[in-house]
């Protein structure tokens, strides 16, 4: 065994870095105010005033001190991403993979490896909405034994331009224009179409974000992507490229766009609090680490190019191994100090994980540290606590502002003798970082590789292998967003690139839009020309493509095994009968949902049998949008009540309007009646058990019960918005 081996082995914990966290951690039980010096506060109400209706008194070194500090609350936020929440977990390996990479922490199944993750926006301000369309930022910090691993991804495995000297333009245009600074939050608006409309690279990218991928139902289940082909290195020197994915056990899910506007109002924290919920209650996300590996040899095996971040590897071609599991078990103790202060960078590798050439790639590998340097303020934000590493820190950087470190003795350089040489440079077999040694014989040219410029097969992919209803809510989304937009030109322009996509989907959106698509325009010309020339038109720059269809890019694909964790909505008043709340409640809980009653009014109601039952929400609090699924309760009063109640028939239009599960006992079909979509749905409501598009009525509650929990597994019955579009 090496002694790098053997370090990483002997110095197993379980959660370490919580552990070392606590050390950080502060408890003000049974404690006195003090001043930041120490000093106990005998008053915390007055200033120190020249008598009591007097001026304040400039030596009051107690105010000054509490305001002084106030004033400087606030850093920058993220420049992007600025919007997140996060949270402490831990991450096990299933299998050695010692094979292709030798990081210790993808090499022993002993070790459990604690991570801090956080879930992110990009667009919008740190107060913003959490459901606006947008990718959301999947970045995870492993504090491994060989030092931190950041995998700083999205939630979708391609990204919208092929070079980092395009990002500040892409970030300029997408965020709020700057003379208005107007939208917030959203890409709906001219400077954003403006810009992707002249950048064909952006197609495929638009295909995610104009897809329900953008729109998670949440955190807890989005999938995440490293987006870049990485490198892993074994004991041996040997590099395979490797692609990162993160499976969530719970599936891939959405909600409605005209869901998530509402929720914007309703509860902005939407996702923020779902995870930190989910956490408490005990109900510990999880996600499975994919692994696509792609040996050295076959580089160029494929149409299209692996440094090219706009393309994903189709899992037909290379299927993604499971390779561990991530379970988040543990909110933050504190936001700021833990959430805005950690600072991730796809630059913090570990030995075994190596970069690749890709051109955005390269670019975030500077930027990561210097946005850290202007948003926590100077060099030693690794010394805040949770971006400490769970291993020693020793070198000879020195000082600069807020340095907590005490380095004793004279020698701050290397090589030295007067420190003994120490620290001193690990040897490979030591755990010392060495860099892949890539051949590199080229001319430096401001260009890139012909193999770049194919920028709609991909795209094409990812609308084909769509359902249906998926490809009805793209198109939906980019008439809503070229809707938004004032400038025809740019809408036109989008067009003419969407019909390089699909004619079909150009059509439909031509058609909201009620405009033509522009058939004669010439396409926006790349910006960037191929290093051996100018770019040809777009058609002979078409790869002949191996896969035409991926399932793993529909969510309608997804697991769909499971109501874990769901939040169900049980409508009641008083005179419910009894077994019908409670039948159908221990059934939903049983399957690992959660379920709140919503009556007329808060704290109880009286059922049949003169019960007290809790209720969580009266219909002022609650809305449709916070629920998967709706149930009504049978019992003359509470159905009469139900029935009479506009913002409960509301309610259950809404659940309706985005496709929820929907169930009534067979006594409360009256109040089904009393809404819009009784109307629109051929059901045949005899005393029997019905299930269709979701919708379940019966007498015996046993089979209601059992049939709504697999309608609500199912997610949402997405086949009855447009045949059944209804007002709600
Ligand atoms: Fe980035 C933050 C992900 C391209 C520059 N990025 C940031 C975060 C995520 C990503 C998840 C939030 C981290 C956190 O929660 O603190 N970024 C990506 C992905 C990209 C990408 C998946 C493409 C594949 N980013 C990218 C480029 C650049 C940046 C090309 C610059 C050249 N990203 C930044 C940044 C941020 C950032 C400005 C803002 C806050 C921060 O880094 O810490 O440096």
């Amino acid at each position: 065994m090496t002694k790098r081996k053997a370090r990483i082995e002997n110095s197993q914990t379980v959660n370490g870095k919580s552990e070392k966290l606590r050390q950080f951690t502060v408890e003000e039980k049974d404690k006195f105010i003090t001043t930041n010096h120490g000093v106990r506060v005998n008053d915390d109400q007055n200033s120190l005033r020249a008598g009591e209706r007097g001026a304040t008194l400039l030596e009051d070194f107690i105010l000054r001190e509490k305001i002084t500090h106030f004033d400087h609350e606030r850093i920058p936020e993220r420049v992007v991403h600025a919007r997140g929440s996060g949270a402490h977990g831990i991450f096990k390996l299933y299998e050695s993979q010692s094979a292709i990479t030798k990081a210790g922490f993808l090499n022993d199944t002993s070790i459990e490896t604690p991570v801090f993750v956080r879930f992110s926006t990009v667009a919008g301000s740190r107060g913003s909405t959490d459901l606006a369309r947008d990718v959301r930022g999947f970045a995870v910090k492993f504090y491994t034994q060989e030092g931190n691993f950041d995998l700083v991804g999205n939630n979708m495995p391609v990204f919208f331009i092929q070079d980092a000297i395009k990002f500040p333009d892409l970030v300029h245009a997408v965020k709020p224009e700057p003379d208005n600074e107007m939208p917030q939050a959203a890409s709906a608006h001219d400077t954003f179409w403006d810009f992707i409309s002249l950048m064909p690279e952006s197609a495929h990218m638009i295909m995610w974000v104009m897809s329900d991928r953008a729109l998670p139902r949440s955190y807890r289940m989005m999938e995440g992507f490293g987006v870049h082909t990485f490198r892993f290195i074994n004991e041996k020197g040997e590099s395979s490229f490797v692609k990162f994915h993160w499976k969530p056990l719970l599936g891939v899910h959405a909600v409605a766009w005209d869901e998530a506007q509402t929720i914007s109002g309703k509860d902005p924290d939407f996702h923020r609090r779902d995870l930190w919920d989910a956490i408490e209650s005990g109900n510990y996300p999880e996600w499975e680490l994919g692994v696509q590996i792609v040996p050295d040899k076959d580089e160029f095996k494929y149409e299209f190019d692996l440094l090219d971040p706009t393309k994903l590897i189709p899992e037909e071609l290379v299927p993604v191994q499971r390779i561990g599991k991530m379970t988040l078990n543990r909110n933050p103790d504190n936001f700021f100090a833990e959430t805005e202060q950690a600072a991730f960078h796809v630059g913090h590798v570990v030995p075994g994980i190596d970069f690749t050439n890709d051109p955005l790639l390269q670019g975030r590998l500077f930027s990561y540290t210097d946005t850290q340097l202007i948003r926590l303020g100077g060099p030693n934000f690794q010394e805040i606590p949770i971006n400490r590493p769970v291993v020693d820190v020793r070198n000879n950087q020195r000082d600069g502002y807020m340095r907590q470190t005490i380095n004793r003795g004279k020698v701050s350089y290397h090589p030295n003798s007067l420190g003994g040489g120490f620290p001193m440079q690990a040897p490979a077999s030591e755990g010392g970082y060495t860099s892949y040694p890539e051949r590199v014989d080229a001319r430096k040219v401001r260009a890139r590789g012909r193999s770049f410029f194919d920028h709609f097969s991909q795209a094409r992919l990812f609308f084909n292998s769509q359902s249906t209803p998926e490809k009805n809510h793209i198109a939906d989304a980019l008439s809503f967003e070229l809707g938004k937009v004032r400038t025809v030109a740019i809408r036109e322009r989008m067009l003419r690139i969407l019909s390089m996509i699909d004619k079909g989907l150009a059509a439909d959106v031509a058609f909201a839009l009620r405009i033509h698509v522009p058939q004669d325009t010439e396409l926006p010309v790349n910006h960037s020309v191929p290093a051996d020339g100018e770019p040809a038109d777009f058609d002979s720059l078409t790869f002949e493509q191996t896969v035409s269809i991926s399932a793993a890019l529909s969510m309608s694909n997804t697991t769909k095994d499971s109501i874990k964790t769901r939040k169900v909505a049980l409508l009641a008043a008083d005179g419910v009968n009894d077994e019908s709340l409670e039948t159908v409640r221990q059934a939903l809980s049983a399957a690992g949902a959660t379920v709140e009653l919503i009556a007329p009014r808060l704290n109880y109601i009286l059922s049949q049998r003169d019960a007290q039952i809790a209720v969580d929400h009266s219909f002022l609090t609650a809305s449709s949008v916070f629920y998967d699924a709706v149930y009504v309760a049978g019992g003359t009063n509470s159905v009469a009540t139900i029935e009479a109640d506009a913002d409960a028939i509301h309610f259950l239009n809404e659940a309706f309007k985005h496709c929820k599960a929907i169930a009534a006992h067979q006594s409360a079909m009256q109040v089904l009646e009393a809404t819009y979509f009784a109307k629109k749905l051929p059901v045949d409501y005899e005393d029997q058990t019905v299930l269709r598009e979701g919708i379940v009525v019966g007498e015996d509650l046993a089979a209601v019960a059992e049939k709504f929990v697999l309608a609500i597994s199912q997610h949402r019955f997405w086949e009855r918005e447009k045949p059944r579009k209804i007002p709600a």
